[in-house]
């Protein structure tokens, strides 16, 4: 009997921990849309990324020092970034975006933005 009453829990508890993981997927996909890209130690974490066009790109400063993110055509261009401050933009179009720190200029990094579907590409 002690055993039959444990094993019902543990049905429960794997029933439970399936409603949970069924309840937090929504969310994880939802900020699928969305990459990060860290700066820390005067580096772009990762140094270059590959996205999906129409995500936001956000840029955490984790560094203890300013600094920005700049495109090198200009495209886009943030503030000066102190520690925890970050800079997002959206990149709509398919293409290869280099940028940069405006205060330490070898500071580098770049996107590569794909188009949405893979065969769009292509028509
Ligand atoms: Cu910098």
């Amino acid at each position: 009997m002690t055993t039959i009453v444990s094993n019902i829990c543990i049905v429960t508890a794997l029933a439970a921990t399936m409603l949970a993981t069924a309840l937090i997927f929504p969310a994880a996909s939802a900020q699928a849309a969305g990459t990060e890209v860290k700066i820390d130690n005067f580096t772009f974490v990762p140094q270059r990324a590959t996205v999906k066009a129409g995500t936001i790109v956000t840029w955490i400063n984790d560094d203890d020092i300013p600094h920005t993110v700049a495109s090198s055509t200009k495209l886009f261009k943030s503030k000066t970034l102190d520690t925890e401050d970050k800079f997002s933009f959206t990149f709509t179009t398919p293409g290869f975006y280099e940028y940069f720190c405006s205060l330490h200029p070898h500071m580098t990094g770049a996107i590569l933005v794909e188009a949405a579907t893979g065969s769009s590409a292509a028509q």
